[in-house]
């Protein structure tokens, strides 16, 4: 299963401690300072589960520095914690409101420094207090509490209500093998493929009241938000195409009002279950709406050839 958002807690390593230590026969601190703990990083990657490891484990901490030693040793820097999310994840601090987006292909953003390290006593000594005792513990990394959102990244969104022919149109024009079958809600999670180094993403069937949680919800609307062109399905076989229509874009528009300005191309899908003057019957109807239609059916490989083409223009 995709897991699209998570909430977890991270933070920078401790700093090392300084030591308090003597040089032997009276002469002095020799404590050394403690090193740096780790800083905290994110890495953005290809891999869309990358999320899921975070649905078990909630807490991520870079390791503390080293502690510092006798004779002015200084306690190593620690190593730092690189996590991973997928492109196209949105990272907002829960308690500043600071969003940090990894939209990039291996972008490293950093989200935690570490704590510095505490002062040996050596460091401590000055002309006030020349034989200091006691050396500091050094300081927390910065933390935060996370929430990590997953938006898919992809040059186009196939988007309808269920059954319209989404995830046919993904496999047929695609590397894609998602599952297809004639009842509603075959998909469950949103499905990538790609065509000529163009991502598609399959989004699961949306239906009038998705927007406030109805069939699988609004689970999957973010992922239309980071999708500049939308592929909207109608299926030619439906009884009100133009209603079909208008349902998909309440919810898009009830969801996010960004959503509508998008690019739209309007797929009438399973061209081949109707004639040729039903379709341009259909083509006329949605005309009106949106001029960009094209008429499509896996079953016509010319009909694909043309979607390809506009879509790689
Ligand atoms: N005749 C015909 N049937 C099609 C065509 N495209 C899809 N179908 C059929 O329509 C049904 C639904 O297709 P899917 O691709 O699963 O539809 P979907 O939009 O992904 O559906 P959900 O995942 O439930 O939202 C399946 O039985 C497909 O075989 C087409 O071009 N022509
Ligand atoms: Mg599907």
């Amino acid at each position: 299963m995709l897991i699209d958002e998570a909430i977890i807690a991270v933070s920078g390593g401790h700093g090392g401690p300084g030591k308090a230590s003597f040089f032997k026969k009276g002469r002095g601190p020799d404590g050394g300072n403690g090193g740096k703990g780790g800083d905290l990083y994110f890495r953005s990657t290809s891999d869309l589960m990358a999320l899921n490891r975070y649905a078990s484990k909630k807490s991520f901490s870079a390791a503390d520095g080293e502690a510092g030693s006798s004779n002015k040793k200084a306690g190593q820097k620690a190593a730092d914690l690189i996590l991973t999310a997928p492109v196209g994840t949105d990272l907002v601090d829960l308690d500043t409101g600071e969003v940090f987006s990894l939209n990039l292909p291996n972008q490293l953003i950093l989200l935690c420094t570490g704590g510095v390290g505490g002062l040996g006593n050596a460091d401590r000594a000055n002309s006030r207090m020349t034989t200091p005792l006691k050396a500091q513990p050094g300081l927390p990394g910065q933390n935060r509490h996370l929430k990590l959102t997953l938006k898919l990244i992809a040059d186009f969104g196939l988007v309808g209500l269920p059954n319209a022919g989404k995830s046919s149109l993904l496999n047929a024009l695609t590397n894609a093998s998602a599952k297809v079958a004639d009842y509603p809600f075959t998909t469950l999670e949103p499905n990538l493929g790609v065509v000529d180094g163009r991502v598609i993403a399959d989004i699961p069937g949306l239906i009038e009241g998705a927007s406030g949680g109805k069939g699988l919800g609004d689970r999957f609307l973010k992922h239309i938000e980071k999708v500049p062109v939308i592929l909207h399905c109608v299926a030619s076989d439906s009884r009100d195409i133009l209603g079909d229509y208008q349902t998909i874009r309440n919810e898009l528009g009830q969801y996010n009002s960004a959503l509508l300005e998008k690019k739209e191309i309007v797929l009438i899908t399973k061209s081949d279950l109707v004639d040729k003057k039903g379709l341009s019957q259909l083509s006329k109807s949605l005309g009106k709406v949106n001029k960009n239609i094209l008429v499509v059916s896996v079953l016509d490989d010319q009909s694909l050839a043309d979607l390809k083409k506009q879509l790689l223009a």
